[in-house]
């Protein structure tokens, strides 16, 4: 039976449900887990016998060893005595950025962070070098475990051209306007739904880090560099912030809450013009490939289009090519530890097979 070692970073949210899933994963390949570590703790044996899966918790509990620096930790897996993959499931930059040196060294990534793929463009260019011998999968760095970033660069590598992406990218910000801005009208305000998206737990722990459009702007600019656009970065192209200009520079989340009431009337005008349009509003990302354009924005749809009638928290994706004049729609829960982590494995099984 062909197996493979797996290194796996992060252990929160995200990683913990990657876990439990490779315990049960459903492959040919046998998959060792070597090396687990948080930002504080770390399991692995030097001579690279597998972790327990089934006692990851209670040993990343008991350990007493410091997570390795990232060139000990190379140096670890490029000696590996089988093939080795590398699962990065934290949000952190530093690690991100060092991908290249993995992938140089003969280790494959498999990654839900979007930091590698949404920085500079120079970053983007390392990570998918020719000269790399490593693999490098990143399905739910957009939309969870949708199937969207394979399918994207299949079209590509077939010779497809795409022609237009647009899409509901967050699902906080898809929560947030397909409860505030509904087919048949409501008299919600938008202070109130944010602040039920917080207690719901689909906000940031500061819920202007996901109104402030940036995490769309990540995900936007992954998705037009696979469609061909030289994206120099995510704050290369107009972001709307849904934040107040006043707000921007409070201190606390809660002082944040508290005073959104204020400016309520500002997203009323714009919800109450678009229904007198019979239209809603959503919070988008768009890549207008042919006009080489990018952008993110608040946008109007009617009440017929697909993206007025998504429920919950759902992602969609409409994707306009040569090949798909009427666009291909990919849509369903686009958040979630469990979709998220499925993602990962998806790619940790793919690279499996290939490498
Ligand atoms: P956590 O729960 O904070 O866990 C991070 C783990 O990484 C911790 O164990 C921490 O100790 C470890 N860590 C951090 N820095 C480290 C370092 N330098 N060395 C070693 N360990 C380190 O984060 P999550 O939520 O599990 O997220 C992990 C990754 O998945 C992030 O890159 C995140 O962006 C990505 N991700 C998460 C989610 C999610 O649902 N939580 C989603 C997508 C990607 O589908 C989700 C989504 O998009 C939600 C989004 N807010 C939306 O659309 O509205």
């Amino acid at each position: 039976m062909k197996s493979v070692n797996v290194a796996v970073i992060g252990a929160g949210v995200v990683g913990s449900a990657f876990l439990q899933q490779l315990a049960g994963a459903k492959s040919a390949i046998k998959y060792n887990l070597i090396y687990l570590s948080t930002s504080r703790k770390a399991v692995y044996n030097k001579d690279y016998s597998p972790i327990e899966l089934a006692k990851w918790s209670q040993l990343l509990q008991s350990t007493a060893s410091a997570p390795l620096s990232v060139e000990d930790l190379v140096n670890y897996l490029r000696k590996s005595p089988l093939p080795a993959i590398l699962v990065d499931n934290t949000s952190n930059e530093t690690l991100a950025k060092s991908y290249p040196l993995f992938l140089k060294n003969g280790i494959s990534v498999a990654t839900p962070n979007k930091k590698a793929f949404s920085s500079s463009l120079s970053l983007w260019n390392d990570i998918f070098s020719s000269e790399n011998i490593g693999l490098c999968y990143h399905e739910a760095s957009v939309g969870a475990g949708l199937p969207l970033i394979s399918p994207l660069k299949e079209m590509v590598a077939t010779g497809d051209e795409v022609e237009k992406i647009e899409g509901i990218l967050s699902g906080t910000l898809s929560y947030i306007f397909n409860e505030y801005s509904t087919i048949s009208p409501n008299t919600s305000k938008f202070s109130d739904i944010v602040k039920v998206a917080k207690e719901l737990g689909y906000t940031e722990p500061d819920p202007r880090d996901d109104l402030n459009g940036l995490d769309v702007a990540r995900k936007v600019t992954i998705l037009a560099r696979i469609a061909g656009l030289q994206i120099e970065s995510p704050t290369s192209f107009p972001v709307q912030s849904l934040i107040p200009k006043q707000l921007e520079t409070v201190q606390s989340a809660d002082e944040y809450l508290q005073k959104l009431p204020e400016f309520d009337h500002e997203m009323e005008k714009l919800k109450s013009e678009a229904a007198s349009e019979g239209k809603v509003l959503r919070f988008i990302g768009k890549v207008d490939v042919i006009n080489k354009k990018t952008s993110v924005e608040i946008a109007k749809y009617d009440a017929s289009h697909p993206f007025a009638s998504l429920k919950g928290s759902d992602n969609v994706i409409s994707i306009q090519t040569k090949r798909y004049p009427n666009p291909l729609i990919i849509q369903g829960a686009g958040a979630g530890a469990e979709v998220t982590a499925m993602g990962v494995l998806g790619d940790v099984i793919k690279i499996a097979e290939r490498i």
